[in-house]
């Protein structure tokens, strides 16, 4: 209860200083996703709604999978205004101060400083926290705001908390997806979601180099440890051979660690550099964060990456070797 009190504080907080500004800066996170911009997007259009000037600052692009969303009066932190002009600034879903990356230094030069967040290891950097640890979605505590204004999100701003939501809860089927997802879904669809058309583009609709990508990827498919372990590889040359980005592997571990029967899986592909990038993913109760950390990686239990100073084929051999250890030394 006194979480929830306390969350029911730092809310009130932050709309009081939100009501006192006339001028707000947003920031969002490094390696931008559906959440931090869905977030930050929504609460900029309903800051402008009440007549806020708000810039919305941002350290790098958007990805091509969420060009749709409303990109206006979004900067890079050099093109910035001058922050001591502006009376709060907001930081929405970053877990940290230096995941601002350019605009943390902004950031921390406006006269007040908040933050939305959902990450169990924020520290609180901001003046004003509101911080909910247990929150599937940064978007669940715009929802809560909404709600406690007892305001109902127009198409724009529904659209912007459905890519947010569903994104952060892997299309509502991580373990943190409750019952609160679905009120809000609920709140979204009477606001005219386009729900068939939105969730097409963010879970079906693949770019075409990821698909020649996932037809290198799967002749590699190798099963190991009796069929538990699954692991997939791509060389550089197959990168090059389909003209695929890095960001084109994102999602090909999923055919890894989907093969019925499987607790530990992996990716790895070789980089330009001539180093191995991996990633892991565990099923619950079997985790890869302690294994990626061997190789100084990190990560969530349940998802987890490291990059690794060999071959392919040697990295290939460790990865799978702190796999099985993972696997074997989980209790069931
Ligand atoms: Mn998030």
């Amino acid at each position: 209860m006194s979480k929830t009190m306390n969350n029911q504080n730092q809310m009130n907080q932050l709309l009081s200083a939100i009501f006192a500004s006339d001028s707000i800066l947003l920031f969002a996170h490094i390696s931008p996703d559906g959440d931090t911009l869905g977030s930050a997007i929504a609460l900029k259009l309903r800051l402008e709604s009440i007549n806020k000037q708000v810039v919305l600052i941002l350290d790098g692009d958007i990805p091509t999978y969420l060009d749709f969303l409303p990109s206006d009066g979004i900067v890079k932190p050099e093109n910035a205004p001058d922050p001591s002009l502006f009376d709060l600034a907001i930081a929405v879903d970053v877990s940290c101060s230096d995941r601002m990356g350019g605009g943390e230094a902004i950031f921390k030069r406006t006269k007040m400083t908040a933050q939305i967040d959902h990450h169990q290891t924020n520290d609180g950097y901001a003046q004003i926290n509101f911080i909910d640890g247990q929150a599937p979605a940064t978007a669940v505590l715009i929802y809560r705001m909404f709600m406690d204004q007892d305001q109902r999100p127009t198409l724009q701003e529904s659209i912007c908390l459905y890519t947010a939501l569903s994104t952060d809860t892997g299309n509502f089927i991580y373990e943190s997806t409750n019952a609160e997802c679905f009120e809000m879904m609920a709140m979204l669809m009477c606001s005219g979601l386009p729900l068939a058309k939105y969730s097409r583009i963010l879970f079906r609709q693949k770019e075409h180099a990821f698909v020649r990508l996932l037809g290198k990827a799967l002749p590699s498919l190798h099963m190991f440890a009796d069929g538990v372990g699954a692991g997939l590889r791509l060389s550089q040359s197959d990168m090059e051979q389909v003209d695929a980005k890095a960001g084109h592997t994102d999602g090909l571990i999923d055919y890894a660690i989907d093969v019925t029967g499987v607790k530990v899986a992996y990716f790895v592909r070789e980089t330009p550099e001539g180093r191995v990038k991996a990633s892991l993913r565990a099923i619950a109760p079997y985790r890869v964060d302690e294994a990626a950390m061997q190789f100084g990686g990190g990560g969530h239990r349940l998802a987890a990456g490291c990059g690794l100073d060999m071959t392919l084929d040697e990295a290939q051999t460790a990865i799978e070797k702190a796999l099985i250890e993972a696997y074997r030394s989980t209790e069931v």
